[in-house]
C-alpha cells in the first residue's frame, strides 16, 4: 500500500507514533485519541484492509496480531481486570483507517460498547 495508508506510514517511520511493542511482523502503538485509560492499536506491518482480509490472506499473521495484543495487555497490567479487543470493520463497523487494527481498551470498566 504505502504512502496513501496512514498506518503503513507509521510502520515506515514516516509518521511518529508511541510504540509500545514491536515484533518482526506486528506493531502496537497508542491511539492518538484514546477512548479509555489504555487504548492501543495493534496492527500487522503488512497492509491488509481489514480483519476479514487478514484472516483470509494470512491466518498465522492474524494470530500474531492477537498474540501481540495479549502481550500488550499483560504489559499494561490488564490481565487481572480484563480488557476489550475490537476490530472495527467496514462502513457499518465504523472503520475509518483501512489498514487492519485491533483496538485494545482497558484500565477502567468499559460498559457494553465503545465506539
Ligand atoms: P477505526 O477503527 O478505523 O475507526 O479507528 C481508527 C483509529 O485510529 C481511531 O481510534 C483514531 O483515533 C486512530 N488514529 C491514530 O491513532 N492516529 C492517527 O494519526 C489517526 C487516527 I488519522
Amino acid at each position: 500500500m504505502g504512502s496513501d495508508c496512514l498506518f503503513c506510514r507509521i510502520v515506515a517511520g514516516e509518521i511518529p507514533a508511541t510504540v509500545v511493542r514491536e515484533t518482526p511482523r506486528t506493531l502496537a502503538f497508542r491511539d492518538i485519541a484514546p477512548k479509555a485509560p489504555v487504548h492501543v492499536l495493534v496492527i500487522p506491518k503488512e497492509h491488509y484492509a481489514d480483519v476479514a482480509t487478514l484472516a483470509e490472506g494470512d491466518p498465522a499473521l492474524a494470530g500474531e496480531v492477537l498474540a501481540t495484543a495479549a502481550a500488550v495487555a499483560e504489559d499494561e497490567g490488564l490481565l487481572g481486570d480484563g480488557f476489550r479487543l475490537m476490530f472495527n470493520t467496514g462502513a457499518y463497523g465504523g472503520q475509518e483507517v483501512f489498514h487492519v487494527h485491533g483496538h485494545l481498551f482497558g484500565g477502567a470498566p468499559l460498559g457494553p460498547m465503545l465506539a
